[in-house]
C-alpha cells in the first residue's frame, strides 16, 4: 500500500549558473523538477511510500529522471518511456532575489501518450492520497479527462483526493484554469492552495473567504500558502496560522509549494495536530529556498526535525 500518488510531467531543468536575465547566462546546471515530481520526492525523503504516475521520453534525459525518481525511493512501477516525445525541458532565470521566469519546451511532452484508459486502476487502489495538480492539467487538452478518471478510481476505492491548483499561465489562461480547477473541488479533500491562486479561483485570498468557498465544495482541509507571510489551515472547522518560517537566504524559490505540500501531507497522514501540520509544511518551504534547484532543498525527516530544534546534530 502506498501512502501517496500523484500524476504528472517531468521536466529536465536547466538552472542557470549565473543570476539575472536569461539571455545573458551563458551556461546551466541539469537538474531535474516537475511539480508532482517534486512532491513524490519530497513525500519519499520524509519517509512516505510514494508512487509516482508518468510518461517520459525514452532518451537519455528521460532515463536520467527516471533513475533520479528511483534513487530517491520513489516508486516509478508506472512510469513509461515512449518513443516519439522527448522528455520535456525547461530552462530557469533566477534573479538576484531568488525568483524569476521558467522557459518550458514542454509541447510534445511523453505525457501525451497518457489517456484516462492508460491507468492502471488497481495501482491508484492501494494507495491512500492521490495528489493532483493544475500543472498536468494545463499540459494538454485531454489531461484533466485522465484526472477526472484518476479520481474517480481513488473516490471509489477510499482514497483522498488532494489539489495543488499550481497555476501556470504560461501554459494556459486564467478561465481555462479557474473552468478547470474549479471542476476538480467538489472531489477535493484537501486543498493545497497559495493565496493568489485562491484569488484567481474564488476571487478572495482572505483566509475566511477561502474557508467560505471551499465549504460551498464540501472540502474540509485546506492549508493556505502565503510565502513570507506565513501560512494558514483549515480542518473540520478548526483555523489555525503559522508565522512566517525566515529562510536561511533565499537562493531559488522555485520548488517551495511543493515542499508545504509533502510535509503538510506527511503530517496529515501521521495524525498529527494542525498547528504541527502546518509548521512542518511551512518549515519544509521555507528549507527549499534556500537551495539551488527544484528539489535539492527537500529535506530528509531528519534534516527538519533539526531544523526544528527537535533533534540536534553532531557536525564534528
Ligand atoms: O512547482 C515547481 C515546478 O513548477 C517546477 O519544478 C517545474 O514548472 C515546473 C512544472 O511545470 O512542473
Amino acid at each position: 500500500m502506498l501512502d501517496v500518488i500523484t500524476i504528472g510531467d517531468a521536466l529536465v531543468t536547466f538552472n542557470p549558473t549565473s543570476k539575472g536575465p536569461m539571455r545573458f547566462v551563458h551556461s546551466f546546471e541539469r537538474k531535474v523538477g516537475g511539480a508532482e515530481l517534486n512532491l513524490a520526492i519530497g513525500c519519499a525523503r520524509l519517509g512516505l511510500r510514494t508512487g509516482w504516475i508518468s510518461a517520459l521520453g525514452n532518451d537519455e534525459f528521460g532515463k536520467h529522471i527516471l533513475h533520479f525518481a528511483r534513487g530517491e525511493g520513489i516508486d516509478t512501477t508506472e512510469v513509461k518511456l515512449v518513443d516519439g516525445h522527448p522528455t520535456s525541458i525547461y530552462f530557469k532565470e533566477i534573479l538576484e532575489d531568488g525568483t524569476g521566469r521558467n522557459f518550458y519546451y514542454r509541447n510534445n511532452s511523453p505525457t501525451l501518450t497518457m489517456t484516462p484508459e492508460s491507468l492502471n486502476a488497481s495501482y491508484i487502489q492501494h494507495a491512500k492520497i492521490l495528489h493532483i495538480t493544475g500543472v498536468f492539467s494545463a499540459i494538454h487538452d485531454q489531461n484533466p479527462s485522465i484526472l477526472k478518471h484518476a479520481i474517480k478510481t481513488a473516490k471509489d476505492h477510499g482514497l483522498l483526493v488532494s489539489l495543488d491548483p499550481n497555476i501556470r499561465l504560461k501554459l494556459w489562461s486564467k478561465e481555462k484554469a479557474k473552468e478547470t480547477l474549479l471542476s476538480y473541488l467538489p472531489h477535493t479533500d484537501i486543498l493545497l492552495t497559495g493565496d493568489e491562486e485562491a484569488e484567481l479561483l474564488f476571487g478572495t485570498s482572505t483566509d475566511e473567504g477561502i474557508q467560505l468557498a471551499c465549504k460551498a465544495f464540501g472540502i474540509e482541509t485546506i492549508a493556505i500558502k502565503k510565502g513570507e507571510r506565513g501560512a494558514a489551515a483549515f480542518h473540520k472547522g478548526e483555523y489555525v496560522k503559522a508565522n512566517p518560517v525566515p529562510a536561511k537566504k533565499v537562493v531559488d524559490t522555485v520548488g517551495a509549494g511543493d515542499g508545504f505540500n509533502a510535509g503538510f501531507l506527511y503530517g496529515f497522514l501521521q495524525n498529527w495536530d494542525l498547528q504541527k501540520t502546518l509548521k512542518l509544511a511551512a518549515t519544509i518551504g521555507s528549507m527549499v529556498v534556500s537551495v539551488s534547484g527544484d528539489n535539492e532543498g527537500l529535506p530528509f525527516l531528519e534534516d527538519v526535525q533539526v531544523q526544528l530544534g527537535e533533534k540536534k546534530q553532531i557536525e564534528r
